[in-house]
């Protein structure tokens, strides 16, 4: 019998063997080159891997699962395509080592939930379809048509469409988010919650109010013509890789770049090209010019600050400073915004920031200084309380200098996985457009339901309320990518059927409903083969460009299924009136292309066109300077918050981050080469006069409490290492840290886990 109630949901408190070591002062060079050949190596064979690498992001080859950074329109390098941790990314999937019925037979599910994420993810792909019976201790082989049988019937058999949550991570391509959607609304809800929700909703909220397009704005050529580039919040030295080659190439054409982050990231500060084995050897290339050491949530604080200090000036000199014309042509709101800017001091501001008032006058000049201007940022904006803020208030920066809608200008929020913008732009969204889903009645003939869904927090807490009781995750990991591990944990256990369509093994396969599924599907490397063939997908990268994606590898196992057929089985065995011939769809993508150009501007000639080298470049309004599609039809300013946190004697503020050795919660090595930590996850970087307070020692064992509301949540043992981190903040890494996020702890408007701003206290292990 299953144990199930007495199973931690966290990763394992055991710690692995730490050994520190001095941080590196250059990102990328041979150390990467070695590092990603070894993963590669050691997963899949040197055949194998080889045949990988050739394949990777080349314009008809397979697009990397890593992250979202667009490939160049043109020139395509064999060696920078891809990069470290997309080499891990892919050998994570094409590894030789195989979950399969005989695995699940020996090993419990409790058994495998004693393990920690990376043990979990070393046992390799999962190779046929699993089911796990009430209250049975072992997972069993069952076939596709009893699967989707018994996910029919549990779907068919609620109360209301509503008690069903269908999540999406972001890797899913284009054809398989469209099916699955469409699906979904057949079904009748739109509780279509997804990682984005985790992860960029802030921005997609802020940018749709301000701008009218809730993605970027600028492309990658943009990089070539910024005279600044300001990144905020973002670790791309591990995050995106790819993304310094850009930056290398701003400095390259004389443009500057200033770096705001608690910090200081190897990658961003210096970095080696990959593309030019000369330089791999020496100093590397200093990328960033002015390194804003900023405290956790001080953000607003700060472009407060570096507002005011151009008003101050403009108001010293009438038109030097704010772009006067592009204000009045294409804005609303300037005035109140200008008009709140002094309901604020720069004394009051400053403690926020941590900063040094000349170290922010000179970002000031070099705004002032310049005209075309990027601003990047991840999720070190993105998941506070106030992170809708803090992209509005990167809009009010750019908007004042008419900084968008230009070369070289723009927002650029740097997405995580590889399709999570795409996923949107095919409907997986709970808040569906009223034009999207009248399309889809139109061309499928359906009455799409009105009512928004669940996004992820509400689906957790829907499930824990009992309000919904089946989930189905089109791939990711639920349990560990989201907040509050133990009360998501038992939101999931509630259910009476939990299904993961999954390349491998993960922590919520093991912490499931009262009947689990685990379907395994195709991963991106893999050959795709339907009734008329071969198939390739598309995604779309985080500056809007769609392209084809075909892997070249054979699959791992011959009864893996396709996302788009795992969808197709689902829906005909659940759905009994629908209209839609899902079987036909799926025998050949094109239909499905087709499908989508009917429903979704910006797709014409789809199958045309994403034949092309390289693929199309979307619509984006925001790079076309059309503010039309706001609420007052211009691009709006708007009045932003500063963070409201007041830590109290003995608090700490905590961000909880990745290290350079996992994609999210998938955990390739134990290593955080970066930052000078190898072989443990379970450390807490603070700053050493902190530690002094609270009588510390570097390698002390700490528990860390967090306090929300007046609730508190523990995590054990954590190894306390003196780090260059403004005073009262501290960083962990998550999955392990996610126990401490408080559930109702969101941005406003949002509703994005405020996993970069926890409020804890640190005591002594005992
Ligand atoms: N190798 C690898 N690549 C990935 C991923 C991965 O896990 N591994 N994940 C993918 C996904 S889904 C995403 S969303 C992205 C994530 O990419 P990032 O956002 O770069 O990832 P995080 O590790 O969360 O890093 C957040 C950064 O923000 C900083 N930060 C934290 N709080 C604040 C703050 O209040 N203000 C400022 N200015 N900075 C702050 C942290 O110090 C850190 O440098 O990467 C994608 N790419
Ligand atoms: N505390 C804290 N929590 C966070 C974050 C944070 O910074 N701090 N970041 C948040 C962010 S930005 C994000 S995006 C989320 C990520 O949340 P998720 O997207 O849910 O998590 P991942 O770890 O990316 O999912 C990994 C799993 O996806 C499956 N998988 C991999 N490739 C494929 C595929 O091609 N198809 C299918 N079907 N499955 C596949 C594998 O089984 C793997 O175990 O986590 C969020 N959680
Ligand atoms: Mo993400």
């Amino acid at each position: 019998m299953s144990t199930q109630k007495n199973t931690k949901a966290q990763p394992p408190e055991k710690l692995t063997g730490i050994e520190l070591t001095d941080i590196p002062k250059s990102a990328v060079g041979t150390k990467a080159i070695a590092s990603a050949l070894n993963h590669v190596f050691t997963e899949t064979g040197v055949a194998r891997g080889i045949g990988l690498l050739k394949n990777l992001n080349q314009t008809y080859g397979f697009d990397c699962p890593g992250c979202a950074w667009p490939d160049p329109d043109e020139k395509r390098a064999f060696l920078a395509e891809y990069c470290e941790n997309g080499a891990k990314a892919i050998a994570e999937e094409a590894t030789k080592n195989k979950v399969s019925p005989m695995f699940f037979s020996t090993h419990s599910v409790d058994e495998l939930a004693e393990l920690s994420d990376y043990e979990i993810g070393k046992s390799g792909r999962i190779t046929h379809p699993m089911l796990l019976q009430p209250g049975a201790s072992h997972y069993e082989e069952i076939s596709w048509d009893e699967a989707f049988q018994l996910i029919g019937e549990e779907l068919n058999s609620l109360n209301s469409p509503d008690e069903a949550i269908f999540y999406t991570s972001g890797r899913t391509s284009n054809e398989a988010a469209y099916l699955y959607q469409l699906f979904v609304r057949q079904f009748g809800t739109n509780n279509l919650p997804d990682c984005s929700n985790m992860c960029h909703e802030s921005s997609g909220s802020g940018l749709a109010e301000t701008l009218g397009i809730g993605k970027g704005s600028v492309t990658l050529d943009d990089f070539n013509h910024a005279d600044l580039v300001i990144v905020m919040g973002q670790n791309p030295g591990t995050n995106h890789p790819r993304m310094l080659s850009a930056l290398s190439e701003t400095k390259k054409n004389g443009g500057k770049i200033i770096t705001v982050n608690p910090l200081p990231e190897v990658g961003l500060l210096n970095y080696k090209d990959p593309q030019n084995p000369l330089k791999w050897i020496g100093k590397g290339q200093d990328l960033t010019d002015l390194f804003l050491q900023v405290k956790i949530n001080g953000d607003v604080a700060l472009l407060k600050i570096i507002l005011k200090l151009m008003k101050e000036k403009e108001e010293e000199q009438p038109n030097s400073v704010f772009n006067h014309e592009f204000i009045q042509e294409y804005t609303d709101g300037f005035e109140a915004f200008i008009a709140d800017l002094d309901n604020y001091t720069i004394d009051e501001l400053l403690p926020q920031t941590g900063l040094k008032l000349p170290e922010i006058k000179k970002a000031t000049q070099l705004i002032m200084n310049n005209d075309n201007i990027i601003i990047c940022w991840a999720m070190g904006l993105t998941q506070h309380k106030n992170a809708v803020d803090n992209i509005r208030e990167v809009v009010n920066l750019l908007l004042v200098k008419g900084s968008i809608g230009k070369k070289g200008a723009g927002t650029c929020p740097v997405r995580g996985h590889s399709n999570v913008q795409g996923d949107r732009t095919m409907g997986i969204w709970e808040k569906p457009k009223e034009v999207f889903l009248q399309a889809l009645e139109k061309e499928f003939e359906f009455n799409a339901p009105r009512k928004h869904g669940y996004d992820v927090v509400h689906a957790i807490q829907a499930m824990h309320a009992e309000k919904a009781k089946v989930f189905i995750g089109m791939g990711g990991n639920f349990i560990s990518a989201t907040p509050d591990t133990e009360y998501t944990a038992e939101a999931l256990r509630n259910c009476s059927l939990t299904v993961h369509v999954s390349t491998k093994l993960n922590r919520s396969h093991l912490i499931h409903g009262k009947r689990a599924l685990i379907l395994p599907c195709l991963g991106r490397s893999e050959q795709d083969h339907q009734a008329s063939g071969p198939q390739f997908v598309s995604v779309e990268n985080s500056m809007g460009v769609v392209h084809q994606s075909s892997g070249h590898l054979s699959p791992c196992s011959p009864a893996l299924l396709s996302e788009p057929a795992i969808v197709a089985g689902m829906a005909a065995a659940t759905l009994k009136n629908s209209k839609v011939n899902w079987s036909h769809l799926v025998s050949n993508y094109d239909f499905i292309r087709e499908k989508i150009e009917a429903t979704i501007a910006g797709f014409d000639n789809y199958n045309e066109r994403v034949r092309q080298k390289g693929g199309f470049y979307l619509p984006n309004n925001a790079r076309a300077k059309d503010f039309k599609p706001t609420h007052t039809g211009k691009a709006n300013f708007t009045i932003n918050q500063p963070s409201d946190i007041a830590l109290q004697e003995g608090e700490f503020i905590l961000m909880t981050i990745r290290t350079h050795d996992q994609y999210n919660t998938t955990i390739y090595g134990l290593n955080d080469r970066y930052r000078g930590v190898l072989n443990e996850r379970r450390v807490l970087f603070m700053n050493s006069e902190d530690m002094k307070d609270l009588g510390l020692s570097k390698m002390d064992l700490v528990d860390l409490t967090s306090h929300f509301e007046g609730t508190k949540r523990t995590a054990a043992k954590f190894l306390v290492i003196p780090y260059s981190i403004p005073r009262q903040c501290t960083a962990t890494y998550f999955p392990e840290a996610n126990v401490l996020v408080p559930i109702r702890s969101t941005a406003r408007i949002s509703n994005t886990p405020a996993s970069k701003g926890v409020v804890i206290t640190i005591a002594k292990h005992k």
